[in-house]
Parts: C-alpha cells; sequence; structure tokens
C-alpha cells in the first residue's frame, strides 16, 4: 500500500465531487507525478466500473461537435457524465489550456457533465493504460457515464477497445479515402456507426456504402453461419447506422437511444461485468510489465550493465547477440528447466 498524506486528500475531495480535484488528479495520472500510485491504488479498491463509451473516426468526421450534444443528452436524473477527448497531435500538453472546463454544448456551467482534453505524451504504459486510470478516476468524482473520444489512428482506435463497453464509430461524407481505410478493423468491433453532416451531399452514400460494408464484415458472416443466437436465447448486437447533424443536434437523439440499448443488452447479457474484468486483466498485465521492466533497469543500472554492455560490443570477439544473452542471464537467471516428477520408489 502506496501512502501519500496529498494524494489523500485529493482523493477525499473527489469523492466529495470537488471538480478541482478531478482536474488535479487527472493532470497526476496524466503526467506520472509522485502522488499519482497513491491516488489510483484508492481509485481501483473503492471507485466503480463506469459505463464507458468511446467515440472513434477518421478525423474532421465531427467527434468533437458530436460529443457534447451526447453528454447532455446522456446525464441528468443524478447521472454525471465526464468526457475525455484523447488528442495525441494537441499541442498543448497535460490539458493546461483546455482542461478544466465544465460547460455544456451551449458553453454554459453545468455540473453533470465534465470536460478534459488529454494531451497524450503515451508515458511507460501508453494511451491505453493512461485513459484506462482516468477513467476509474473520473468514475471516483461520480460520473457513471464516460465519454471517450480518440481521432482514429490506427492504433490509438483499437486501443479504446481497453477501456469501452460501447463503440460509436464516426464517418462523415466527403472524406473518401480514409474512411475506406479505417473501415475494415473498426468494422468489425464498432457497436453503432454514425454518418455525420447528413446535411452535407453524398451523406445517403456513405450511409449505404456502411450498411453495405456492414453486410460484408466477418461479423455478420459469422452470425448468417447460424451463430446468431447466443445461450439464453439473446442475439448478437446488430450495430445500427445512424444519421446525425452535429451542428443541430439531428439524430443525437436516437444515437443517445440505441447506446442505451446496448447497455441494456450487455448487461442483460453478462457481457458489461464481463468486460470490467477483461478491462482489470489488460490493465493488471500492462502494469505487470511496466513495473517488472522498471525494475529490471534498476537492476541493470546497479549492475552497470550499460557499461558491460558498451565494453562488450568494443572488444575484439564482438558478437553482440552472445555478449547481450550473457548479460542477460547475469541480470535474470533463465527459470529451471521443469523437472519431471520421479516415480517414488516402492519397496516391496
Ligand atoms: N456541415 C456540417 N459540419 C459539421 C458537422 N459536424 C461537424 N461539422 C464540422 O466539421 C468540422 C470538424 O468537426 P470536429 O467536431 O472538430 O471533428 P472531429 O472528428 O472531432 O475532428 P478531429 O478531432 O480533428 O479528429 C468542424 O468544422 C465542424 O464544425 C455537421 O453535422 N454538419
Ligand atoms: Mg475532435
Amino acid at each position: 500500500m502506496v501512502r501519500n498524506a496529498e494524494a489523500d486528500r485529493v482523493f477525499q475531495d473527489l469523492r466529495a465531487g470537488h471538480p478541482r480535484a478531478l482536474s488535479r488528479a487527472i493532470s497526476w495520472v496524466e503526467s506520472e507525478a509522485a502522488p499519482a500510485p497513491a491516488l489510483l491504488e484508492q481509485v481501483y479498491a473503492q471507485s466503480p466500473h463506469p459505463w464507458v463509451i468511446g467515440i472513434t473516426g477518421v478525423g474532421g468526421a465531427g467527434k468533437s461537435s458530436l460529443v457534447p450534444h451526447l453528454a447532455r443528452r446522456l446525464a441528468g436524473n443524478g447521472v454525471r457524465v465526464a468526457v475525455l477527448a484523447v488528442d495525441p497531435s494537441s499541442p498543448i500538453t497535460g490539458g493546461a489550456l483546455l482542461g478544466d472546463r465544465i460547460r455544456d454544448a451551449a458553453g454554459e456551467q453545468h455540473a453533470r457533465v465534465f470536460f478534459r482534453s488529454i494531451a497524450t505524451r503515451g508515458g511507460q504504459g501508453g494511451l491505453a493504460t493512461c485513459v484506462a486510470d482516468l477513467v476509474r478516476v473520473a468514475a471516483a468524482a461520480g460520473h457513471e457515464i464516460v465519454l471517450v473520444e480518440t481521432v482514429g489512428a490506427g492504433q490509438s482506435e483499437l486501443g479504446i477497445l481497453q477501456v469501452a463497453h460501447s463503440l460509436v464509430l464516426v464517418n462523415a461524407p466527403g472524406l473518401g479515402d480514409d474512411v475506406q481505410a479505417q473501415k475494415a478493423g473498426v468494422m468489425e468491433v464498432a457497436d453503432v456507426l454514425v454518418v455525420n453532416k447528413a446535411d452535407r451531399p453524398g451523406a445517403d452514400d456513405a450511409l449505404a456504402s456502411l450498411q453495405q460494408a456492414l453486410l460484408l464484415s466477418e461479423r455478420e458472416a459469422h452470425m448468417r453461419e447460424g451463430l446468431n443466437e447466443l445461450p439464453g436465447g439473446d442475439l448478437h448486437w446488430h450495430p445500427p447506422v445512424l444519421a446525425t447533424v452535429a451542428l443541430t443536434g439531428q439524430g443525437v437523439d436516437e444515437l443517445c437511444a440505441r447506446l442505451r440499448e446496448h447497455r441494456e443488452v450487455l448487461e442483460r447479457q453478462g457481457r458489461f461485468a464481463a468486460l470490467n474484468r477483461l478491462h482489470d486483466l489488460r490493465r493488471m498485465q500492462s502494469y505487470f510489465r511496466e513495473v517488472a521492466q522498471r525494475r529490471l533497469q534498476e537492476r541493470m543500472d546497479a549492475l552497470g550493465l550499460a557499461q558491460r554492455l558498451q565494453a562488450e560490443l568494443d572488444g575484439e570477439h564482438g558478437d553482440p547477440l552472445a555478449a547481450a544473452r550473457q548479460l542477460v542471464d547475469a541480470v535474470l537467471p533463465p527459470a529451471p528447466a521443469a523437472t519431471p516428477e520421479q516415480p517414488k520408489e516402492t519397496r516391496p
């Protein structure tokens, strides 16, 4: 148990719902500040899993325009929503300028929706692990729903799967090849498909082509092969294809309704809890690697291995691979080969 008085205080404030504490906690986690491990320990021990909705899609599709509408509609009746906008390309670091905003779509103060831009530098654990932690931090502050916006750039959009329960893929007409390029991977995993900018020419074509791509996806093929029914009589989820206009909010009610429906299906099939366990397991695996790697580095430093590697390389008998193997053996002796159990001698 890592204790830290500052972390204790922020955690208390977090639980009490102080937005400033949430901003502070996010900054700590994002920048891997000293109190972060102590804070996260309390967060993981005491905060529930929120419903995490991933919003992904190509740049310029309208994700950021859509998210405030969605957040505002999902919030209410005591339900608080946090929005984490992950922008790896953001020149603003640490959310110093964009952070700490609590506003609704109209730019008004709104206590039920918390917005924060995350400029990931992909620290030790990378984007997915940072967001996984932040999602739980937001939950500790009383947010039952967390929306995570990520730009659809290969790795990162699939990284969102490590935290999201429901994944929305946002497309828009006129984005051309980018849309084609990303279809293959994300099509298989998106739960709701959106064609935003439905006010623009080409929206119908975009809708039709998404529907077509969906029919051709492996997932659909799977269902047609008679695997549609799950034990208990439930059916697989068919991702709906919806049209929205983020500028006016048109179609967002429908998007909201379908997302709620998806959540219900997940709950009913026990998949919400299963995903939570899976997300925790992935986080655990990545943290294990992180800690092990750090410890290995410490061990290497203590033994002066960097210098020894260099010396080996500079030496005359320069087989870099053999030298590296030898040094690895010095830090991490190979596990003894498992010896098969000897049958016990029985005496007559
Ligand atoms: N005509 C029209 N324009 C839209 C709509 N939604 C968004 N836009 C415009 O499209 C542009 C991009 O919107 P963003 O919301 O920033 O898109 P994004 O997907 O968040 O983009 P990145 O964060 O760069 O990946 C902006 O100029 C928006 O005003 C829409 O429904 N109709
Ligand atoms: Mg955006």
